[in-house]
């Protein structure tokens, strides 16, 4: 198999000591438990699956767990038959890492709180809104995906990257950056996605089974939130009426992509998907196009995320939902007047500029 060692000066922003101790971290500790977020998507799973793979070789013995079920479109991934839904509070470890989440609660109840104290917390995420809640936070908010610091991780560990390896990373990579279409695929992260190529990642696998295979449900999914489309100037939103998820047959832990999804509509700047689920909340996903920002949208309604992709959880019907989050996006919107960018952006179109 094809290896390739990478240089931690390609993929880390973050101080070279908070790599080495989280490195220290997976050199001390053998017994490791990897846990993934809620609603699962391919930089979580790919992330925790590399990483398996690589404390794998320095004879670690991890453990993967996820609250919800591996999506289809990972599935195939090595290692993904090996997560278990939910560990016992007296499990058998000796460390805990966070892989791809901005705070506690997003290991939607695997972590438990007795843990606390006991074994060290390494958290490892690009979420500009982390809380930095583990002992140490390998956490690069400029990242494109998760992929990129646990890529420095694995590389300061000395281990080389595998095919496999290559294959979970790529995954991650093009399903956070939308298969390379978003703002903040720089050429450091191209760059990054040919040295998985180089290294055996299997690009045209990942392309085709994860990014560009859409299972029949979800698709007819697609239909009842099409037909439901609204456009409002430059807000498209899109509500999904739990009574329709339960024809379907879909779970609640399922959103259907639909952020993504409506993100293309091209006259819209900011976009909502609302999703009713049965415990009484709806789901809100937001996008926006470069230069707008929904994360203080989903924060002000204590949810998370980044500029263009962020959500929260909001308690009352579709209605109730709707009026307390399509205020808010057109209040972004309406701080940029005509095509330019607001003043309130322009901090941030610079900086982002200037990585260019
Ligand atoms: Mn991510």
């Amino acid at each position: 198999m094809t290896t390739t060692s990478m240089t931690t000066t390609m993929t880390s922003s973050f101080p070279a000591e908070i790599l080495h101790r989280a490195a220290a971290l997976l050199e001390q500790r053998r017994r490791p438990l990897l846990i993934s977020h809620p609603r699962p998507d391919g930089d979580t799973i790919g992330c925790a699956l590399a990483l398996r793979l690589a404390l794998l070789q320095i004879g670690s013995q991890p453990l993967l767990a996820c609250v919800h079920p591996i999506p289809e479109n990972v599935a195939y991934l090595p290692g993904a038959e090996t997560y278990v839904s939910d560990v016992p509070e007296d499990v058998d470890i000796d460390l805990v890492i966070a892989v791809d989440m901005s705070d506690l609660s997003r290991t939607g109840g695997i972590y438990k709180d007795a843990w606390c104290g006991k074994f060290p917390l390494l958290v490892i995420d690009h979420h500009a809104t982390n809380t930095a809640f583990g002992d140490v936070n390998l956490v690069d908010p400029d990242a494109a995906a998760t992929a990129l610091p646990l890529a420095a991780l694995i590389d300061a560990l000395g281990i080389p990257l595998t095919g496999d390896m290559a294959t979970c990373l790529l995954a991650a990579v093009l399903t956070d950056t939308r298969g390379l279409r978003t703002s903040n695929t720089t050429p450091e992260v191209l760059r990054f996605v040919g040295q998985l190529i180089e290294a055996g990642g299997d690009y045209a696998g990942v392309m085709e089974k994860t990014l560009d295979s859409i299972p029949y449900r979800q698709m007819r999914g697609w239909a009842v939130a099409l037909d439901r489309l609204q456009l409002d100037g430059q807000l498209a939103w899109a509500t999904f009426p739990l009574a329709e998820k339960i024809a379907l047959g879909i779970e609640d832990h399922d959103d259907l992509d639909l952020g993504n999804l409506l993100s293309r509509v091209a006259e819209a700047k900011v976009m909502a998907t609302f999703l009713e689920m049965r415990d009484g909340t709806v789901k809100v996903s937001l996008r926006s196009r470069p230069g707008y920002n929904v994360a203080w949208i989903a924060k002000v309604l204590e949810g998370g995320g980044h500029h263009q992709a962020a959500g929260c959880s909001v308690t009352g019907d579709l209605d109730a939902a709707q009026a307390r989050v399509l205020p808010l996006a057109r209040q972004e919107l309406a701080q940029h007047p005509g095509e330019g960018l607001g003043a309130a952006d322009s901090a941030t179109f610079a900086r982002v500029s200037a990585r260019r």
